[in-house]
C-alpha cells in the first residue's frame, strides 16, 4: 500500500475566475499542513464532510472564507491522505493559498500527479488512470461515453482476463521445458492452441475498433474540396452555422485552410474549408492550394463542391468516401448527372439541400466511429499489436511443433505486453509520458 510520499498541492479547478476555485493536497501531512491555516467556524468537521473555515496565512492574516474537506487515505482519490479546500474562485487568492500550504511543507504537484499517485497506490490501473485525461479532455458526448467505460474498468478487466488464459498456457509449456517426459505433442500442440484461438480473437476484436475509436475522439475529418467559387465557404458557413469564412464572387478568396468543429449525433465533426484548386495566379494561392492537397489527403470523408451552372470543375482528389455536393441549383441548372456518383443538389445561398449533406456525413460519421473498441488510445494499439504478434507466433508454434522454449518465449511476450498495457511495472518514461498530458491538480 502506501509508501511514504510527500504532500503534494494544487489547483483543481481551471485557471481563471469563477464562483468556486478548488484546491487538493494529498500525501501523508495533507491534514496536519492544511490544519495549520484553518481557523474552523464551528467544531472541526468530520472525514468526508464539509466545514467552514477560515483560511490564514502565518502571521494570521484572513486569505478567504472557505469550505474545507478531508478523505482519509486509502478510501480517497489518490489513496492517501487528501484534503480538499473550496474557496472563493480568484486565481490571486487561490495562489495565495497555494503559496501558504508550500511555504508550510507541501510541494506542487507535477501535471497529473494526483491520478499518477492514485495509480501507484493501486487505486486504478494504468488504463483507468490515463481514462481520467481522455475523460477531461473529451470534446463530444461519444468520446466522454467512451473514457467512461475506460474508466470503470472495461478495458483493463478484459485484458487482466486474456492475461490469465495466457499465463495458464505457458504454465503447460514451461512444464514441457521442465520436464522432457511431459512434451507437447501434435494433439497436444493442437489442443493448446485452440486455446489461444479465442484469446487471439479478442486483441484482434480490440484493435479492429481502435480507429472507430480514434474517430470518436478525435472526430472525423470532412474537408470541402473543389474549384474556385464553387461555392466551399459559402457551404462551410452554412454547415457551421456561422460566418466563419470570408465569401466573396472573387476567384481566389480562401488561401488558407479553415477548420470548424460541430458535434452532430455524439460525433465530433471536423470541418475543412480549403483553398479552391486551379492554376493559382500568385505565391500564396499557389501555397493555399498545396495546404488543400494536403487537407484532402488527411480527409475521412469529402464534400467536393461543384458549381451546377458550369465553370471549371477538373479537380483530382484522393480515394476517401465523397459526397458531390450540386451547388447553386437556386440559379436554375438542371439536377446532378448520374456519372457524377453520390450527389445532392444545395443551394449554399438559400440553404436548400444543406440538410441533405448534414445526414450525408452524420450517417458516414456515425458509421466510422461505430465499431468502437475501448481500446481507444494510440498506447493501448500499440501495446495490442504487440499482444497479436506474440499470440500468433505462439499459436503457429504449437500447430508445427516448434520446440517448447520458442513457443514459451513468444506467450511471454504476449503476456508481457499484456502486462504493460495494464500497468503492471511499467516503466517510468511510459508513465512520464501518459501523466505529463494531463493538466495540474488532477
Ligand atoms: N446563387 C448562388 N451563389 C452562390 C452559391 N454558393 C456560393 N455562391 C456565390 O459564389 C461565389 C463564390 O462563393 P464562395 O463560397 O466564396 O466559393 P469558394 O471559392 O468555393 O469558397 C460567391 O459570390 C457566393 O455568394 C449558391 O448556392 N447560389
Ligand atoms: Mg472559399
Amino acid at each position: 500500500m502506501g509508501l511514504e510520499r510527500d504532500t503534494i498541492v494544487a489547483i483543481a479547478t481551471p485557471a481563471g475566475r469563477g464562483a468556486v476555485g478548488i484546491i487538493r493536497l494529498s500525501g501523508d501531512q495533507a491534514v496536519a499542513i492544511a490544519t495549520r491555516h484553518l481557523v474552523w467556524r464551528g467544531a472541526s468537521p468530520a472525514a468526508r464532510q464539509l466545514g467552514r473555515a477560515r483560511f490564514v496565512d502565518g502571521a494570521g492574516e484572513v486569505v478567504d472564507e472557505l469550505l474545507a474537506v478531508r478523505f482519509p487515505g486509502p478510501a480517497s482519490y489518490t489513496g492517501e491522505s487528501v484534503v480538499e479546500l473550496h474557496g472563493h474562485g480568484n486565481p490571486l487568492l487561490m495562489e495565495r493559498i497555494v503559496a501558504e500550504l508550500v511555504r508550510s511543507g507541501a510541494r506542487l504537484a507535477r501535471p497529473g500527479e494526483f491520478t499518477e499517485r492514485a495509480f501507484l497506490n493501486g487505486k486504478v490501473d494504468l488504463t483507468q488512470a490515463e481514462a481520467v485525461g481522455a475523460l477531461i479532455a473529451a470534446r463530444s458526448e461519444g468520446a466522454a461515453r467512451l473514457a467512461r467505460r475506460l474508466l470503470a474498468g472495461e478495458l483493463g478487466a478484459g485484458l487482466a482476463a486474456l492475461r490469465e488464459a495466457i499465463v495458464a498456457v505457458e504454465a503447460e509449456v514451461e512444464a514441457a521445458i521442465d520436464f522432457p517426459e511431459e512434451e507437447i505433442d501434435p494433439a497436444g500442440g493442437a489442443r493448446l492452441a485452440a486455446r489461444l484461438a479465442p484469446v487471439e480473437a479478442e486483441v484482434a476484436r480490440l484493435l479492429a475498433g481502435h480507429a472507430a475509436a480514434r474517430h470518436r475522439i478525435d472526430g472525423v475529418r470532412v474537408v470541402l474540396v473543389g474549384a474556385v467559387n464553387a461555392g466551399k465557404s459559402s457551404l462551410f458557413n452554412r454547415l457551421l452555422e456561422e460566418e466563419r469564412a470570408i465569401v466573396t464572387p472573387e476567384a481566389g478568396t480562401t488561401r488558407d485552410y479553415l477548420e470548424g468543429r460541430v458535434e452532430w449525433a455524439g460525433v465530433e465533426v471536423r470541418l475543412v474549408d480549403t483553398a479552391g484548386m486551379r492554376e493559382a495566379t500568385g505565391a500564396a494561392e499557389r501555397a493555399g492550394i498545396e495546404r488543400s492537397r494536403g487537407e484532402a489527403e488527411g480527409a475521412d470523408l469529402l464534400l467536393h463542391v461543384v458549381d451546377a451552372t458550369g465553370g471549371p470543375r477538373a479537380v483530382s482528389l484522393p480515394e476517401r468516401p465523397t459526397l458531390v455536393v450540386w451547388n447553386k441549383v437556386d440559379l436554375g441548372a438542371p439536377p446532378p448527372p448520374a456519372e457524377v456518383g453520390e450527389a445532392v443538389a444545395c443551394s449554399a445561398r438559400t440553404g436548400a439541400g444543406v440538410a441533405s449533406v448534414r445526414a450525408w456525413i452524420v450517417s458516414r460519421a456515425q458509421a466510422a466511429a461505430a465499431d468502437e473498441s475501448v481500446a481507444c488510445l494510440p498506447r493501448h494499439r500499440l501495446g495490442l499489436e504487440a499482444v497479436a504478434r506474440g499470440l500468433r507466433a505462439a499459436r503457429q508454434g504449437l500447430i508445427q511443433g516448434l520446440s517448447p522454449e520458442l513457443i514459451a518465449f513468444e506467450l511471454r511476450a504476449a503476456q508481457e505486453a499484456l502486462g504493460e498495457l495494464i500497468g503492471e511495472r511499467p516503466p517510468e518514461a511510459v508513465l512520464e509520458q501518459i501523466f505529463s498530458r494531463f493538466c495540474i491538480g488532477k
